[in-house]
């Protein structure tokens, strides 16, 4: 039989969290079936449309007010995704509504979705005064994306069972954990650059971890490693994986050529 502590758990105080820009990341299938069907001309044309959509989107970007990129995905689970960053869930939402008036997006079959907000723990502390106002923090909580050409995303959450729960380790036990966690990250530093999305009461996991690299076995290496790491090792509840390569929107022509 297992174990079952009798002991009541005290409650352990939350880790302050800073929160930055919302994000969403929209994954599609191409209905290539149904895409076969239309001439090139029309082709063309909802391509067209789409690249000037991203023409406006690369001017939010410019003005620092949000960020977006655009990746395919390898294997089966979806052919693209497209990740943006904005400071309300109504520009979100407004992002969303957009791309589904495209005539494109008739032909892009939704997959999977992930809602979540730019989240940086405080567990190391978050410096002197008003962290929002720290420029380092900011460039973290409000981030242009990286052009890099290869992108890896996953959900996941920290366990929550009788032995090993997360949310009953004290804030001293978390702390030394993450400090570790944050170590493993840090010799990845200039070969990986991550974004973690809390998503606690937003999404079905507790984080989106969203990897950049333009060495895309470094995504391979960093997860492989984290494994060992105790925070992984036995607090890591994972989701499906997505990895892909960047889109690059004068690319688009080719990839939806026939
Ligand atoms: O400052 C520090 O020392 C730690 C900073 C830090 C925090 C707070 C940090 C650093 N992470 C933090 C929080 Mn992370 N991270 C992941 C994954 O696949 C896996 O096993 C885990 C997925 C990767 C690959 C990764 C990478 N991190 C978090 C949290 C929230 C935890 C919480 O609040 O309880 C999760 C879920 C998470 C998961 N992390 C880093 C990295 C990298 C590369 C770094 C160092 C880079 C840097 O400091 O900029």
């Amino acid at each position: 039989m297992q174990h079952q502590s009798t002991e009541p758990t005290a409650t352990q105080q939350a880790a302050e969290t800073l929160d930055g820009w919302y994000t969403l990341h929209d994954f599609r299938r191409i209905n290539w079936t149904e895409l076969k069907k239309l001439d090139a001309a029309k082709r063309e044309e909802m391509i067209a449309e789409f690249q000037q959509f991203l023409a406006q989107m690369d001017e939010v970007e410019a003005k620092k007010e949000g960020s977006h990129a655009l990746y395919t995905v390898i294997g089966q689970k979806a052919d693209l995704v497209f990740m943006v960053l904005r400071p309300t869930m109504e520009e979100i939402q407004d992002v969303e509504l957009s791309l589904q008036k495209l005539a494109l997006y008739e032909y892009l079959i939704p997959s999977y979705s992930y809602v979540s907000v730019v989240e940086l723990g405080t567990y190391r502390g978050s410096g002197e005064g008003d962290p929002y106002e720290n420029p380092y923090i900011r460039e973290r909580l409000y981030p242009t994306l990286p052009k890099s050409k290869h992108i890896c995303f996953y959900p996941m959450s920290k366990a929550r069972r009788d032995n090993d729960n997360w949310y009953t380790l004290s804030m001293e036990k978390r702390k030394e954990l993450m400090y570790r966690h944050g170590l493993i990250g840090r010799s990845y530093a200039g070969k990986i650059q991550q974004i973690i999305g809390g998503s606690t009461g937003f999404d079905d996991w507790e984080w989106g971890v969203t990897l950049f690299s333009n060495d895309i076995l470094q995504f391979k290496k960093i997860v492989y490693e984290m494994r060992f790491d105790e925070v992984s090792a036995k607090y890591g509840e994972f989701g499906e994986f997505f990895i892909g390569n960047i889109l690059p929107s004068e690319e688009l022509p080719r990839h939806f050529a026939l």
